[in-house]
C-alpha cells in the first residue's frame, strides 16, 4: 500500500510546519524570557548581587519537554522518510540521466525524452544516474529531491495525481551551465500518455529531423549560439571553413574548421580546444547517433 501524492506531499508539508512551528515557539519563548529577565534583574533594581540556587523542578521540565519535542520531530520525519524510501511495486520505472547540462529520461519500452512525461495516478519510480559530476534532481511540486551521483544509482518515487506541468530543476551547482538544467514534468491523462508512449521518436527519418531540435535536446545551445554571440563556447555562425587557433596537447596550432574537425569536436571535445575557451564540453559519444552528427554538421555548414 502507498499513500497518494497528496498524502505524501502533505506529509512533507506537515513535518515542515511542525518543526518550523516548534522552532518559532521556542524562539519567541527564549527571546521573551531573555528580555523579561533583563528587566527583572536589572542592576539598578538589585544593587546587591543575590545568589540564586538551582531549581530541580524547572530543570526536569526543561529537559523532559524538549526531549519529547525532538523525539516527536524525529518520529514524524521518520514516518515520511519511510514512505519516500519505499516505492510501490507497481511503480513505473523511468531511468533519469543527469549530465552537464541536461536531463534525459528513458522509459521501459525504449522511449526517450528530455521532459519527464508521466500518466496520471500511476506511481513513478525514478532511477537516477549521473554521467559526470554530482547533480540533484528536484521536483518541488511533488516534494522530492535526490542527488545524481556518478558511479552510483539513486532513486525517488512519487504519485502524479494532478494533470499539469511542473518544474524540474538541478539543485546542486554543477558548473557554468547549471542554470540550464531545467526541465518539466508533464502529468498527462492515461490516454494522452499512452499515445505519446507508443510514438517512437526513432521512427522519424533523421534527415527530416530538425538540427535545432537535436541540438536543443543535447543542450548544445546552452553554450553555443547560432547568431554569432559568443557564450561559453564558440558560436556556430560562420564557423565552417574558418581558420581557428586551437590548443592541441597544450600547444597552439591553426586548423580549418571542416567536417572532420566538427565531428572530432563532438566526440573528443578536449582534443582541439578553440583558443580562449575552457575545455569543459562533455563528449557527445553515445549521446548522438552518426545520423544526428551529420544533421548537425550540415546545419552548421549552412550557417553563414
Ligand atoms: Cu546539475
Amino acid at each position: 500500500m502507498y499513500t497518494t501524492f497528496l498524502d505524501r506531499s502533505a506529509n512533507v508539508d506537515n513535518v515542515m510546519f511542525f518543526i518550523v512551528g516548534i522552532s518559532v515557539f521556542m524562539l519567541v519563548l527564549v527571546t521573551f524570557l531573555m528580555i523579561f529577565f533583563l528587566v527583572k534583574y536589572n542592576r539598578k533594581k538589585n544593587p546587591v548581587a543575590e545568589n540564586i540556587e538551582g531549581n530541580l523542578k524547572l530543570e526536569i521540565i526543561w529537559t523532559v519537554i524538549p526531549t519529547i519535542l525532538v523525539l516527536a520531530m524525529f518520529y514524524y520525519g521518520w514516518i515520511g522518510f519511510k514512505i519516500m524510501r519505499n516505492p510501490p511495486r507497481d511503480a513505473m520505472p523511468v531511468k533519469v540521466t543527469a549530465r552537464m547540462w541536461s536531463w534525459s529520461f528513458a522509459y521501459e519500452n525504449g522511449q526517450k525524452s528530455d521532459e519527464l512525461n508521466v500518466p496520471l495516478n500511476r506511481p513513478v519510480k525514478l532511477i537516477i544516474i549521473s554521467e559526470d559530476v554530482i547533480h540533484s534532481l528536484f521536483i518541488p511540486a511533488f516534494r522530492i529531491k535526490e542527488d545524481a551521483v556518478p558511479g552510483m544509482e539513486t532513486y525517488l518515487w512519487f504519485n502524479p495525481d494532478k494533470i499539469g506541468t511542473y518544474d524540474l530543476f538541478c539543485s546542486e551547482y554543477c558548473g557554468v551551465g547549471h542554470h540550464s538544467m531545467i526541465s518539466k514534468v508533464n502529468v498527462m491523462s492515461q490516454g494522452d500518455f499512452s499515445r505519446w508512449y507508443a510514438k517512437k521518436e526513432e521512427a522519424a527519418a533523421p534527415k527530416g529531423r530538425d538540427a535545432l531540435a537535436i541540438m536543443k535536446k543535447n543542450a548544445c545551445l546552452d553554450c553555443h549560439t547560432t547568431d554569432g554571440t559568443v557564450e561559453i563556447g564558440p558560436s556556430f555562425k560562420g564557423i565552417f571553413g574558418k581558420k581557428e587557433k586551437v590548443i592541441t596537447n597544450g600547444r597552439e596550432r591553426e586548423v580549418v574548421v571542416d567536417e572532420e574537425y566538427l565531428k572530432r569536436s563532438l566526440i573528443e571535445p578536449d582534443a582541439d580546444v578553440v583558443k580562449g575557451f575552457d575545455a569543459i564540453m562533455p563528449s557527445q559519444k553515445g549521446a548522438l547517433t552518426d545520423e544526428e552528427i551529420s544533421v548537425i554538421i550540415e546545419y552548421i555548414k549552412d550557417l553563414k
